[in-house]
């Protein structure tokens, strides 16, 4: 049986980083409904994700996504986040919002216009070395829409010439976090739509270039805890963008949709040693809160990523083994399904009380009058929202 003392020990020890876009405004392109209370600036976003980490204990990073993050100054940026007891995590690339990338951005037939998205991905390893931030990561958006649009093997030369121009500019301890997606904005092909493609990129860089998941990137019915599981054993897993999905790509928060799949890759990511902090296997969210509160929403996702984890630190792995090994699939499978079927919350709540906290965090901010205190601040100026 799992030794409950190293259980929680590990759920102590999880970190999960919460995305500064995720306190923002956003919605669809059919509308975005604006929510009293939400951040006008960086500052204020930081100040969110500060609360966050407060009522959970578990989230002092913040990613950035620039520009939507800009400031000039990002030591001062640092220091203010450093302040509230946060860190700035990974720094997200931003090569989608300009009119100049409409056939692209580092796949782009033209020069030039690669070598602007290059410049971009460079200035973010500037900011990375202000801020301490020891991860850039990229999606790209390139693709085409048309067959014979362009040519998919020169896409694929651009892309690994530019990723190599940026990954050598990359400081110690540094890494490049490559982000994969099926389709969207690019509806024939897209330049890196599978982890295969990522992967093989990230072979040809060198040891710190890393895959990242987003569980909202992929088709229907995919294994997506057999890619983590691949990932993790070729030691190219870099980070997690948790998100749910009925569709596409929905950014609901984790777990809501599918919480069995959570489980599943949580179990694959705790039973071949992804929560070691030294795998550097970074979880963060990528998600919007369309309709719901955005603090408490975040605060939501942190605690299912922590139910999941819970619950895949309770799968007996001897168990497991020994059934595996008889071939005994029902008994292997009531073994994981025992774990799934495990109500955690009032072993987290116990992990919170021993640590100071309130055990059920969304409870306790919502108590707590904050979200009141910040729509009656928060007047004026403009709201931050998906793309600003
Ligand atoms: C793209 O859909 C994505 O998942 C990438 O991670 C972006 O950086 C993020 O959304 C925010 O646009
Ligand atoms: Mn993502
Ligand atoms: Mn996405």
């Amino acid at each position: 049986m799992p030794d409950i003392a190293a259980v929680k020990a590990a759920l102590t020890a999880q970190r999960i980083e919460t995305p500064s876009w995720g306190y923002g405004n956003s919605g669809t392109r059919f509308k975005v409904f604006a929510q009293a209370g939400v951040p006008r600036t960086v500052r204020e976003k930081l100040d969110d994700a500060a609360a966050v980490h407060e009522f959970t204990g578990v989230a002092p990073q913040v990613s950035l996504h620039i520009p939507w993050d800009r400031t000039d100054d990002y030591a001062a940026l640092a220091a203010y986040a450093k302040e509230r007891g946060l860190e700035l995590g990974a720094i997200n690339s931003n090569t989608f919002q300009d009119d100049s990338y409409r056939l692209g951005s580092v796949c782009h037939p033209d020069a030039a216009v690669r070598r602007k998205a290059v410049d971009h991905l460079l200035d973010c390893v500037d900011i990375m070395d202000a801020t301490g931030s020891r991860d850039l990561k990229l999606w790209f958006a390139d693709g085409t829409n048309y067959p014979g649009q362009d040519d998919v093997v020169g896409r694929q030369d651009r892309l690994a010439e530019s990723l190599s121009t940026v990954y050598e500019r990359l400081g110690e301890g540094q890494r490049l976090l490559l982000e994969y997606k099926l389709f969207e904005p690019a509806f024939y092909t897209t330049d890196v739509p599978d982890w295969g493609t990522s992967y093989a990129h990230c072979l040809r860089l060198g040891p710190r270039a890393k895959v990242v998941v987003d569980t909202g990137h992929h088709a229907p019915g995919t294994n997506i805890e057999f890619i983590v599981a691949f990932l993790l054993r070729e030691g190219r897993l870099g980070a997690f963008d948790f998100n749910s999905r009925f569709y596409a790509d929905d950014d609901l928060m984790v777990g809501s949709a599918d919480p069995f799949q959570l489980f599943r890759i949580m179990h694959e990511v705790a039973k071949n040693g992804g929560l070691a902090p030294e795998t550097r296997v970074a979880f963060m969210l990528d998600q919007c809160h369309n309709i719901e509160a955005k603090v408490p929403a975040v605060i939501r996702s942190v605690m299912n990523v922590q139910e999941a984890t819970a619950k895949a630190l309770l799968v007996d792995l001897d168990a497991l083994g020994a059934a595996q090994r008889g071939g005994d699939v029902l008994a292997a499978n009531a073994v994981l399904m025992d774990a799934y079927n495990t109500d955690v919350r009032p072993l987290l709540a116990e992990i919170r009380e021993e640590r100071g906290l309130a055990p059920d965090p969304v409870a306790a901010y919502l108590a707590s009058g904050r979200q009141e205190r910040i729509a009656a601040e928060r007047v004026g100026g403009e709201q931050a929202g998906w793309g600003a």
